[in-house]
C-alpha cells in the first residue's frame, strides 16, 4: 500500500523524486484551493513534510485524523504546533546536525559583514563610489572583540569555535551551564550583553526566548555593539531593532531572520549599518540535499516501523 504524504513546500528534486517513488505525494503549495485539497485528502494523510514558514496549526493537525508522523525540513520546528501533534501521538522529526556548519558560516559571514562594511564595500565599488569619493570609511577589527552567544546548542558552538579562529573571546548565556564547555557561562544575559561586542543569536525560539531581545538588551549592547540574528525573527523585537539602528544605540546588525518573513520592514532596508540575508543559513546545496535526505529517510523508517533517525 503507498502511503499519501502532504508535502507543504518543495524539497530538493533528487528527494522530491524518492517521496514520488514511494508514496502518492499531495502538493499544498502547488494547489490553487488548498483547502478543498486538504478537504479531498485529509482522511487518507498519513505522512507530513512540513517546511519552516508554514505553519502547521491545532487546527490543521485535527484536520488530518490519520497523521502519524510529520518529518520537518529543518532543525527548528517552532511553526509545527507540539502539543497538539503529541495531543494525536504523532511521531515529529527534524534535520539536526547537517546544517550546523553552514548556519555557522553565515552567522560568521554576517559578522565579518557588518564589522568589515563587506555590502557597503561592494555597492560602493559596483557604484563608482570608490572613484569619485576615495577610501571607504573604516571598518572594526574581530580580534580581540568579545562574541556573546545566546543559545550554545550544536550551531552556537560551531559559532563559537569560528569565532575563536578569529581571535575573538568566547562568552555564552543559556538558561543553564554545560558540562564539558569551557566557554564562560551567564546566567544572566544582560551581565553577558554588557561585556559583549558581538551579541549572537543562536537559540531556540520558544514562549520564553520570544522578543527576548528589546530595548533594554541592544540599550546594554551598546554604541559599539553588533547584533547578529541566525535564529529566529521573534526572538528579537523587530521595532526595537529599527529604532536602535536609527538612534545608533548599537554600531549595526546582521539578520539572516526576521519577525515575518519574506516581509522585511523597510526602514531596516534603508540602513547602511545591516547586513541582510534572506534566511539562507542552510541554504546549500549540499546541505539542503542532506537535510532533504534525513526526511526521506526518517519516513521510510517510520513506514517500515523501526525507529526513526531524529525524533524530538
Ligand atoms: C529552514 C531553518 O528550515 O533548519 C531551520 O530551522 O531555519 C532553515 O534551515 C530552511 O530554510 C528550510 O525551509
Amino acid at each position: 500500500m503507498k502511503h499519501d504524504i502532504l508535502a507543504m513546500a518543495p524539497i530538493p528534486a533528487a528527494q522530491m523524486a524518492q517521496l514520488e517513488d514511494s508514496y502518492t505525494v499531495h502538493k499544498l503549495w502547488k494547489s490553487k484551493d488548498p483547502e478543498a485539497l486538504l478537504n479531498d485528502v485529509k482522511d487518507s494523510i498519513t505522512g507530513m513534510v512540513s517546511v519552516y514558514g508554514q505553519p502547521v496549526s491545532a487546527r490543521l493537525i485535527k484536520a488530518l485524523p490519520n497523521l502519524e508522523i510529520i518529518a520537518h525540513y529543518g532543525v527548528g520546528y517552532d511553526n509545527i504546533d507540539i502539543e497538539a501533534a503529541r495531543a494525536q501521538e504523532i511521531i515529529v522529526t527534524n534535520t539536526p546536525d547537517v546544517l550546523t556548519d553552514d548556519t555557522a558560516d553565515i552567522a560568521m559571514g554576517l559578522v565579518l559583514g557588518v564589522m568589515r562594511r563587506m555590502v557597503e564595500g561592494d555597492i560602493y565599488v559596483r557604484t563608482g563610489q570608490w572613484a569619485k569619493k576615495g577610501d571607504l570609511p573604516l571598518g572594526r577589527c574581530l580580534r580581540g572583540k568579545t562574541m556573546g552567544i545566546v543559545g550554545l546548542g550544536r550551531i552556537g558552538q560551531a559559532v563559537a569555535k569560528r569565532a575563536e579562529a578569529f581571535g575573538m573571546k568566547v562568552v555564552w548565556h543559556g538558561p543553564r551551564a554545560k558540562k564539558g564547555i569551557s566557554w564562560p557561562h551567564y546566567n544572566d544575559l544582560m551581565n553577558m550583553v554588557e561585556i559583549t561586542d558581538i551579541l549572537m543569536l543562536t537559540c531556540l525560539y520558544s514562549p520564553e526566548t520570544h522578543h527576548f531581545i528589546d530595548s533594554a538588551v541592544l540599550k546594554a549592547l551598546g554604541h559599539q555593539g553588533v547584533l547578529v540574528n541566525v535564529a529566529r525573527g521573534k526572538v528579537v523585537n523587530e521595532d526595537d531593532l529599527v529604532e536602535a539602528l536609527e538612534n545608533v544605540d548599537i554600531a549595526g546588525a546582521g539578520l539572516d531572520v526576521y519577525e515575518n518573513e519574506p516581509d522585511v520592514p523597510s526602514a531596516l532596508c534603508r540602513l547602511d549599518n545591516v547586513v541582510l540575508q534572506p534566511h539562507q543559513g542552510s541554504a546549500t546545496h549540499e546541505t539542503r540535499g542532506a537535510m532533504a535526505q534525513m526526511v526521506v529517510d526518517n519516513l521510510r523508517l517510520y513506514f517500515e516501523k523501526v525507529e526513526v533517525l531524529t525524533a524530538v
